[in-house]
């Protein structure tokens, strides 16, 4: 096939924090696998990622570490940049969404669209903070989901039940800032018209794009039918790039705006002829993404590239699902992740072990689970038994039998099993490509496996080291002798070729490996020319004669201790942010604002006197009300409380309580209630009894 031009992406991650696995298996590794497969095979590729570092996401993390937007995405960028890169992300270019020439990029995008009259300007009310005086983004606005009662969703989404939310949505909304609820005042913006491009995506996507992966393709399908609406694509905020009309003060794009033209900017930063990826027909552009990522990627992003006219449209979105770790949701803020700076140093040089277990595991269809174990098992049972045992095996054997190095090839010596053999690697090299242009990246690395296995299987039939014994080959006669020298020759040169090969076959997704391999036959200096997809099934790609290094082991065992070690990790993140969250709740609750000042006189008109709770029953169709008897020493009161669902009748008799004993008798649900409960509500709505740390004498009173 001749030469192809790609524009691969990979979703631009939020400069806020540290990357985790999540983002490699999710976009950056299947996206690297990808590029790296179609450089090998020839193609014009580009490669392009960067850091996204505006939006609302930078600010809550500048708040949260007391500093402003612009150095938190100085800090993050540079450590996800440097992450990335050590795991071997081959990037053309990975820029950063504030650089100049995106800025201007993005301006100049608005400024297009605007001129051509394309937006629609509305002036509509908004969510408003008077307290800190702002308009506030999605994420700074919590309530109550509409959906499943979480009173802590977020103005976009709730956390608890996945649902995509609008602020509007919220039940009681109320600021993140400030705690206090919010009013509505109307603020001018600008809207992509999106249902105006209703049917050019039903026909581009709906009828033109099938081949689409099932989970992107639903999604589109799902936002398509649902009936697509008009898009801010502006906000108030003082962070992010200013929208660039005279009559927007205090404006920003919105970041899902700027965003992805960052792609197009990081590829002008990089080469003056960035028309060429970015508009041409002849372009494949591919975007790698989570599927949190999709209907921006698939939807609004196209749109707004259809709107200015003359870009190039992606071709696919192999969108993956998410990654889970040990069985939980994968969290920044709760600090459940496995962080790739954190790996690099616990497992050093083993970047391609992550690599690997990712890639095997990849969520590409559903959902996935990251776990030790997992990562483990798949190194010690594939990696170091499949792979670098038939890598090790094949060079020790040549070591021993073949003076260290590649052996002749014997032709008159092949077999059927030789033919076998090829006829594997062969097999295997079509049906990684068959899978890549699915995007199917597991099962390529599967197809990559089985090439091993094949390698192993055919090491294990032939036995070359019943046929020598030292330095000299086994056999009765001369002829036997130099028989079984030929066979075990041939055998080891077919297993180093096949090396080769699988270094070939194994560079899109373990380059590191691939290399160590090639370095044991000297010929690292031609690696780059070596490691092109068409050489694989020749079987001469080792000059024979050539000495071979001693083997170093490829893979090393993963040990139990380092496995607990990490467990331990996790659990003590669990430990660290379960108290942190209470502290937060806690301080929730201090923070809850205070009532009037009251003066000495009206607090001592209140009677508290201290009862012990001797009857409990529920009260008959109220299934909140508990009816007490409480001993005040003095005299028995009757006491209807709501604690019903907080506490069994049989569980609290005999418990000392606060009660209000001067409180005007009323009647609940048919029972007179002679006096209150004191009880404490925390943030979560769970009561407990004010009650003294020691039992003391029935009727004293509280003051
Ligand atoms: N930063 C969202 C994310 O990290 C966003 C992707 C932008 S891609 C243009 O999930
Ligand atoms: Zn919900």
């Amino acid at each position: 096939m001749s030469k192809q031009r790609f524009l691969i992406t990979a979703a631009l991650p939020y400069a806020n924090g540290p990357i985790h696995i999540g983002h490699l298996a999710g976009c950056h590794l299947p996206a690297d696998i990808f590029a790296r497969y179609r450089r090998m095979q020839g193609d014009d590729v580009l490669f392009i990622c960067g850091t996204d570092e505006h939006g609302v996401p930078i600010t809550i993390a500048a708040k949260k570490e007391n500093t402003t937007p612009q150095a938190v995405a100085d800090k993050y960028h540079e450590l996800i940049d440097v992450s990335l890169y050590k795991f071997g992300i081959s990037f053309d270019n990975f820029s950063r969404t504030t650089n100049q020439v995106h800025k201007d990029t993005a301006a100049e995008f608005f400024t297009h669209l605007y001129d051509k009259g394309l937006f629609i300007e509305k002036e509509e009310e908004q969510f408003f903070d008077e307290q800190n005086q702002q308009f506030l983004a999605d994420r700074y606005i919590m309530g109550t989901c509409p959906k499943c009662g979480n009173d802590r969703a977020y103005g976009d989404q709730c956390e608890k039940c996945g649902s995509t939310l609008n602020p509007r949505d919220l039940i009681n909304p109320r600021s993140t800032l400030s705690d206090a609820a919010l009013v509505l005042k109307p603020t001018k913006h600008w809207y992509i018209p999106l249902d105006q491009y209703e049917a050019w995506l039903r026909e581009w996507i709906l009828e033109g794009h099938k081949e689409w992966k099932t989970n992107v393709y639903g999604q589109c399908k799902s936002w398509i039918d649902g009936g697509l609406q008009a898009r801010a694509v502006t906000r108030d905020l003082d962070w992010g790039i200013p929208v660039p009309l005279a009559d927007a003060k205090g404006k920003v794009l919105y970041v899902w705006f700027d965003a992805p033209i960052g792609y197009i900017s990081a590829t002008k930063e990089i080469t003056n002829d960035w028309k060429k990826y970015w508009c041409n027909e002849d372009t494949h552009l591919i975007h790698f993404l989570g599927k949190d990522n999709i209907v921006f990627h698939c939807i609004i992003f196209p749109t707004m590239l259809k709107m200015h006219g003359g870009f190039v449209l992606p071709e696919n979105v192999p969108a993956n699902e998410f990654l889970n770790l040990e069985g939980d949701k994968i969290s920044t803020s709760r600090n459940w992740a496995v962080w790739l700076h954190e790996y690099l140093e616990e497992f050093p040089e083993q970047q391609d072990v992550l690599r690997y277990v990712l890639a095997a595991n990849a969520p590409e269809t559903k959902d996935n689970d990251f776990t030790w174990k997992d990562f483990q098992d798949r190194n010690n049972s594939e990696l170091v038994a499949i792979l670098g045992n038939f890598f090790n095996r094949s060079l020790v054997l040549a070591h021993k039998f073949c003076g260290g190095r590649i052996p002749a090839h014997h032709v008159l010596f092949d077999g059927p099993l030789e033919e076998q053999l090829w006829g594997e690697v062969e097999a295997g090299k079509q049906k990684i490509e068959a899978a890549m242009a699915q995007y199917k990246i597991r099962e390529a690395l599967q197809e990559m496996m089985n090439v091993a296995r094949a390698g192993n299987k055919y090491l294990t039939e032939l036995e070359p080291w019943k046929k020598a014994k030292g330095e000299y080959y086994v056999g009765e006669t001369e002829e036997d002798q130099l028989h079984n020298k030929y066979l075990v020759e041939n055998c080891l040169f077919h297993c180093l070729q096949l090396s080769a090969n699988l270094s070939i076959l194994m560079y899109p997704f373990m380059p590191f490996t691939a290399k160590k391999m090639l370095l044991h036959f000297n010929i690292d200096k031609r690696a780059n020319e070596l490691l092109k997809w068409e050489h694989i099934g020749r079987k001469d790609l080792l000059s024979t004669r050539y000495i071979i290094n001693n083997p170093v082991l490829l893979f090393k065992k993963v040990e139990d201790e380092q496995i607990a070690a990490q467990m331990e990790k996790l659990n003590q993140q669990k430990m660290a942010s379960a108290a942190a969250t209470a502290v937060v709740k806690e301080e929730s609750v201090a923070t809850e604002p205070l009532k009037a000042e009251i003066a000495f006189d009206d607090f001592a008109k209140m009677d508290l006197r201290v009862g012990t709770i001797i009857e409990a029953e529920r009260v008959p169709k109220a299934d909140k009300l508990l009816k007490l008897t409480v001993d005040l020493g003095f005299e028995k009161r009757t006491v209807v409380s709501g604690i019903a669902a907080h506490y069994a009748p049989e569980d609290i008799i005999g418990q000392q309580v606060t009660l209000l004993a001067n409180l005007a008798p009323r009647k609940m649900r048919g029972v007179e209630s002679q006096g209150m409960i004191l009880m404490a509500e925390d943030a979560d709505g769970k009561l407990q009894f004010m009650q003294p740390k020691d039992t003391t004498s029935n009727g004293s009173s509280v003051a």
